[in-house]
């Protein structure tokens, strides 16, 4: 349930609801916007009917239901939407953050010449994988530490805030302390433990989409994280696995907006494993862009054809460096005849009918309205 504050609520009547709401059984997650406060009452066990009372209470407006199964990451609890700051970099607000870098950091080498260049080309947070959850077991499995210390050395030298994927539990307290941003993969969407354990860390986090995860699990993925207490929650789409074979994974764009329907969280998308394909991701940034996308990730190599994990998906410096100038670009005009005269505007002569169809027409409803009379 949510209780709806009126906007002339005074804080000791906030007080007094969430106090209500803890003693109907309730957890009370409290959303102060700026023209009145909303408060999401959550949890199971609590007793409905003594929320759905407190419409009686002084400066409530109103309590209603909260239609779907997910709560504090439904848009009706925070209508506004959601702005999560990672270092200087807000995700959500009026500008679309770019993270860029490599699939996999691979030495210091690589990554600093990658950072140095996204940054020249507009990027405005580092991205690169110290830990790898591969599919083989025989593939690079990433540098871990050494990774860690790399990523750490390019955000200093660039200032761009860095996020990086925490494949286990063990690994947040370390991850932590090198990174501004710690990213969930798409394996790891519904590994719960940890969700739970990422709930109580004090960064934000980047959730991606399940490969086969539907909008409504792939949110209450996020509900974990909100739930247990960390609010910094950035969701990701990279594409679900369907029937397509030509793409590496197909990108899933209707769900970028409807997850912003349904949620206040911000949400960017992986153009790079979204399709696998170099040629696609500067179409397929921009297509995401236009409907509403806070963001991008994308993989930059300088050397693609070196790279040790996904190099076929990566762009180069150059091609970044032309993917983001496309951004810059107006959609294209729409092939409408702008200046035409709409052919029945208002006062426009009308079209004349013949003479000769109205009188069939007449004849025909004579006849009609006949066979109507003669019956018994
Ligand atoms: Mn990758």
């Amino acid at each position: 349930m949510i209780v709806n504050m009126k906007d002339v609520a005074s804080e000791e009547q906030i007080q007094h609801v969430i106090e209500r709401v803890r003693e109907a059984g309730y957890q009370a997650h409290v959303t102060r916007g700026t023209e009145r406060t909303i408060i999401a009452c959550v949890g199971s066990g609590g007793r409905r009917h003594e929320i759905e009372a407190l419409q009686a209470a002084p400066g409530v407006d109103n309590c209603v239901p909260i239609a779907q199964p997910f709560k504090l990451v439904s848009r009706q609890t925070r209508p506004t939407g959601t702005v999560v700051k990672v270092g200087d970099v807000s995700i959500g607000a009026h500008k679309v953050v770019v993270i860029a870098g490599p699939c996999s950091v691979e030495s210091r080498e690589q990554m600093l010449a990658t950072a140095h260049g996204v940054k020249a080309s507009g990027a405005t947070m580092l991205r690169g994988g110290a830990y790898k959850p591969r599919t083989s077991p025989y593939d690079f499995q990433g540098l871990g530490v050494e990774a860690l210390e790399i990523l750490r050395a390019a955000r200093e030298e660039t200032g761009l805030p860095v996020v990086t994927e925490v494949m286990g539990s063990e690994d947040v307290d370390l991850i932590c302390e090198y990174a501004d941003m710690l990213q969930v993969g798409a394996r790891n969407m519904q590994n719960y433990n940890l969700l739970r354990r990422l709930a109580r860390a004090d960064k934000p986090i980047l959730l991606k989409r399940g490969p086969s995860a539907t909008i409504k699990e792939w949110l209450l993925a996020a509900e974990y994280l909100l739930s247990g207490g960390n609010t910094n929650v950035v969701l990701c789409e990279r594409g679900i696995k369907t029937f397509e074979t030509d793409l590496r994974n197909t990108i899933d764009l209707a769900a970028i907006a409807l997850a912003k329907e349904l949620s206040h969280l911000p949400v960017i998308a992986d153009p790079s494993h979204g399709t696998g394909r170099r040629s696609l991701i500067g179409p397929v940034s921009r297509a995401a862009v236009a409907l509403g996308a806070d963001g991008l990730i994308i993989e930059v190599h300088p050397c693609p054809e070196r790279a040790l994990s996904d190099g076929a998906q990566s762009l180069d410096l150059d091609g970044f460096a032309e993917v983001m100038r496309g951004l810059g670009d107006p959609l294209r005009a729409v092939a409408t005849p702008e200046a035409a005269p709409h052919k029945y505007a208002a006062g426009a002569a009308i079209p004349r009918v013949s003479l000769s169809s109205v009188r069939r027409l007449v004849q025909r409803e004579n006849t009609v309205s006949g066979c109507e009379d003669m019956r018994p």
